[in-house]
């Protein structure tokens, strides 16, 4: 199902029927007017505010290609970085590293990792590259069935820890109850995972028996111009390894984060903010304020939900 919208005018009319659609299947693809950065940018804005990467530029976009554009410091640090390159990804978390703290008006908000991400094709791949999307609702509601005690396992915080370049979150479950009864996923099966002895063969066989069954994957093959709307707390993501065409002709993505609209608050015990290099690292994570003036609601559920 691909929502087409020719002007931004007919995305404004069709965009409650998209959150709805998020809402209900985890994702949506938007066929919009132009494959213009600031039409990523609008388009992303609606549906929450934007969370800002490591390698994003000043408006939080993270551009997804082989080319190198900038010369900043994560560069020095190139292969933590599976997006940049041409390999298979595997259906992963965004942001699966990601447990910080960051200091606004005298509080602290804590970083999760995003609620969504919004994926914009620019240029496809001369061969492969298909993006691989995969329910974890499907895959939840199976395992609570097939295999309870795996569930509580990989819903047991300390089961699982991820690490990646300066980001570690530690001591994480891959489903995490939130506040509201949401249940956010955290997963991603490569080298920044690391187990607990007691929940490694649970989470081999998430891998093995569910993610990696193609009957719970679906491959999208999105041409220039189309907007993938993401449930990073509900689908896994990924993409097949490429190959890109002549110069000019590389795989370009372009990506924005959006942020988890109920982030818990923590406040400093003696009322006092000092900066600490703990921190620091976190800022490149940070939640933008918003740039657009007339915001719509967010998709109405976010996550996975656990059955009666
Ligand atoms: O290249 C893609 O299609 C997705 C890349 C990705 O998932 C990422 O960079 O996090
Ligand atoms: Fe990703």
């Amino acid at each position: 199902m691909v929502f087409f919208c020719s002007t931004r005018e007919s995305f404004a009319d069709r965009y409650g029927h998209i959150a709805d659609h998020v809402a209900s299947c985890g994702y949506a693809i938007i066929d919009a007017w132009d494959a213009e950065t600031s039409t990523l940018q609008e388009i992303a804005e609606h549906f929450g505010n934007v969370q800002t990467h490591i390698r994003a530029d000043a408006n939080g976009l993270v551009g997804i290609s082989t080319e190198t554009i900038v010369n900043r410091d994560w560069e020095k640090f190139r292969s933590e970085y599976s997006g940049i390159t041409s390999d298979e990804f595997m259906p992963h978390t965004d942001g699966s590293y990601l447990h910080g703290l960051v200091h606004r008006d005298g509080k602290y908000i804590q970083l999760l990792p995003p609620k969504m991400l919004v994926l914009q094709c620019w240029q496809s791949a001369a061969a492969g590259g298909d993006s691989i999307l995969i329910d974890v609702q499907q895959v939840y509601d199976d395992l609570a069935r097939e295999n309870p005690g795996d569930l509580k396992i990989l819903s047991t915080k300390g089961c699982v820890s991820y690490c990646r370049d300066d980001q570690i979150a530690l001591d994480r479950a891959v489903f995490e109850c939130l506040d509201d009864g949401a249940i956010m996923l955290r997963f991603r099966y490569d080298s920044t995972a690391y187990i607990a002895d007691w929940a490694s063969e649970a989470f081999h066989n998430l891998q093995r028996n569910y993610f990696s069954n193609p009957r719970y994957q679906v491959r999208l093959a999105l041409a220039k111009g189309q907007i993938v709307v993401i449930d990073n707390y509900r689908m896994l993501h990924g993409r097949d390894s490429f190959s890109d065409g002549g110069e000019g002709k590389e795989r370009k993505l372009r990506r924005v984060w959006l942020a988890y609209d109920r982030l818990p608050v923590l406040r400093n015990a003696a009322d006092q903010h000092r900066e600490r290099r703990a921190l620091k690292r976190f800022e490149a994570y940070d939640i933008r304020p918003p740039a657009i003036a007339a915001r719509m609601a967010p998709p109405r559920s976010i996550g996975i939900r656990a059955s009666a």
